[in-house]
């Protein structure tokens, strides 16, 4: 029989052959020059549990944990996942809202070397069955109801769906009551364990922390393998650019399995520095205004449309902000216009912040002039971050034109997980991350992001792959082919709008492929704003369907310089059908 232990190595080994990883010279450069300083995430909060004791941690409605109460839920929730058959390199969907829970299961699963695999609140059936089935997910961890939502009847689902998923593991007061042997609640969870402290399995901080979720452009979503060294080095280096300490009240604001409000420098940026990490349910300013008030907020991280109702709200209202100092905002592009009005309607500075999961981040500095603020994305937080502004031959540019940013260094990714065939098209041969979007850079390296060349729409924040929504309407029988394409929107910054050709003699509307979509458990933000039906896609030269051009119809379209009408080449039929979509 083999040994637990060489199952473990063997479980390890398996997951590092399925994460592609940086190559041995760069590793030991990053290691000599101390950015990666072999502690996990599980060694960090041990410490700062040592460290800081009863100090508030977590903030989360009426609950308060302390950093020690912290690493000891932590750690019986640990201790119950053993005993569940979960352990080092297996696999956690973790869909948890912005609940105190969130933190003790993920610094469970670090504890025991098990990788969260972060879904999103609003992610649905289509979503996560498919995380749950590509990681190969022993258990998929839920909040009981949220938001009016229940994740238990999405979890039964689920499980019908993927049979190789064996536990749900519930948050809240109506936990395991479901009937099914597959629910459990975390507290049953935690009452699991024994009175003895279990063996904890090895830790190694140059191995696989977690997998996180890619915005993608392609028919399914990637997954990001983010080591404890390359992350845990990207949140120290934020917490220096951003100034966060132990006097720190960072407010997730956003859903904090997110790479912003989790890591730049977010809520484990916070934890890291022994601040405390305030909970808000809802980014509304009606939940955020009197949290920011009671808690004496002094940071927090937004998107674009999130800004500009708070600034809204805050003009109306003029509610007490005085104890925030930083207002982060990222995810998608700030107007100038509405970044110039923060620090007068907020009273607090903001701080432009241009990520993504896969690894790189930039950070506009708080010592920085307005000009810089308002008007750029930032620029990499780190000397080791290596970049380049390339045309469509990867030949770079000239300082100050547009083109397709690459980048790689101790915090970027060099593959996505199980996925070989696209690594080859996303990484350049010597492990540069194309990033697909369009930037430019100043003197000094601040960038400017200026567009996109990859197929995905932002909808203020939340990323829409084309082609995954695409493959789903090409499901419906009466779609002979459909195309995805970005409208320019004042508040959202961009919304998706479906261009359909029906099949000959089939019928569809608008309502009908949304109906069709939301039944096949598509999240809600990823169900196109618009219908747009055609009889023809404009083409590119080499016959593919030119995004460029109907997004440019869009453009056209919503500037008012053209009527709401199909694609060039569409009857005039099509056109009336595409005025007569809402
Ligand atoms: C963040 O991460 P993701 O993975 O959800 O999305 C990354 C993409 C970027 O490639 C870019 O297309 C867009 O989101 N983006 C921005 C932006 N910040 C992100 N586009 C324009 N201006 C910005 N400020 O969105 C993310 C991860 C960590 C920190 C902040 C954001």
């Amino acid at each position: 029989m083999t040994k637990p232990i060489d199952r473990e190595e063997e479980a390890w080994a398996q997951l590092m052959r399925d994460c592609p990883s940086w190559p041995d010279d760069m590793a030991a450069a990053y290691r000599a020059a101390g950015l990666w300083e072999g502690l996990t995430f599980g060694e960090m909060l041990a410490d700062r549990a040592a460290r800081y004791g009863d100090k508030t941690a977590i903030v989360a409605g009426e609950t308060r944990l302390g950093y020690a109460a912290l690493h000891e839920r932590a750690g019986k929730l640990a201790a119950g996942l053993l005993q569940l058959g979960v352990g080092p390199a297996d696999r956690v969907v973790v869909q948890m809202t912005n609940r105190h829970e969130f933190f003790t299961v993920v610094f469970a699963l670090f504890r025991i070397g098990a990788l969260p695999v972060f879904a999103l609140p609003l992610h649905r059936l289509s979503e996560i069955a498919y995380l749950c089935e590509f990681s190969e997910a022993k258990a998929y961890v839920i909040p009981d109801v949220d938001a009016g939502f229940d994740y238990r009847a999405l979890a039964a689902d689920v499980l019908e769906r993927v049979p190789g998923l064996r536990h749900v593991l519930v948050a809240g007061e109506t936990g395991g009551e479901t009937g099914s042997s597959a629910f459990l609640s975390l507290e049953r969870l935690a009452a699991l364990a024994g009175p003895e402290e279990p063996a904890w399995p090895r830790g190694e901080a140059g191995r696989v922390a977690f997998l996180q979720l890619s915005g993608g452009s392609t028919g399914l979503p990637k997954l990001i393998p983010r080591t404890h060294d390359d992350y845990m080095y990207s949140v120290r280096r934020s917490n220096e650019i951003c100034g966060i300490t132990e006097q720190s009240i960072y407010m997730a604001a956003l859903p904090v399995a997110h790479n912003f409000p989790l890591s730049s420098p977010g809520a484990l940026g916070t934890l890291y520095a022994g601040g405390t990490v305030v909970l808000a349910a809802a980014p509304s300013p009606d939940e955020a205004f009197p949290l920011i008030a009671k808690e004496r907020v002094t940071v927090t991280a937004l998107v674009p449309p999130l800004a500009l109702v708070w600034m809204e709200a805050a003009a109306l209202r003029r509610p007490d902000l005085s104890s925030l100092r930083l207002l982060q905002v990222g995810g998608a592009k700030f107007s100038a216009e509405a970044a110039g009005r923060v620090r007068q309607t907020l009273g607090c500075r903001l701080q432009q912040v241009y990520g993504m999961a896969e690894g790189l981040v930039n950070y506009t500095r708080l010592d920085d002039d307005d000009e810089i603020v308002v008007n750029t994305q930032g620029r990499p937080m780190s000397d080791w971050d290596e970049i380049r502004i390339v045309d469509e031959d990867d030949a770079e540019l000239a300082p100050g034109e547009v083109g397709e940013l690459l980048t790689r260094g101790p915090y970027t990714i060099r593959g996505y997980y199980r996925a070989e065939a696209h690594n080859a098209k996303a990484f350049t041969a010597d492990g540069f991350y194309r990033t697909g979007d369009l930037v430019k850079a100043d003197a000094q390296g601040y960038l400017v992001v200026d567009g996109r060349a990859k197929d995905q729409i932002n909808r203020g924040g939340d990323k829409i792959a084309a082609e995954e929504v695409e493959n789903h309407l090409l499901a419906h029988p009466a779609v002979f082919d459909a195309a995805l394409a970005a409208m320019p929107d004042a508040f959202l910054g961009e919304r998706a709008c479906a261009f359909i050709i029906l099949r000959e003699d089939r019928k569809a509307t608008g309502p009908e492929l949304r109906a069709f979509l939301r039944e096949r458990g598509l999240s809600a933000y990823k169900i196109p704003d618009r219908f747009a039906f055609t009889d023809a896609f404009p083409q590119t030269n080499v016959g593919k369907v030119s995004k460029k051009a109907l997004r440019e119809r869009l453009m056209a379209e919503v500037s008012g310089s053209v009527p709401a009408t199909a694609p060039a080449g569409a009857s005039a039929q099509a056109a009336a059908s595409a005025r007569a979509t809402q």
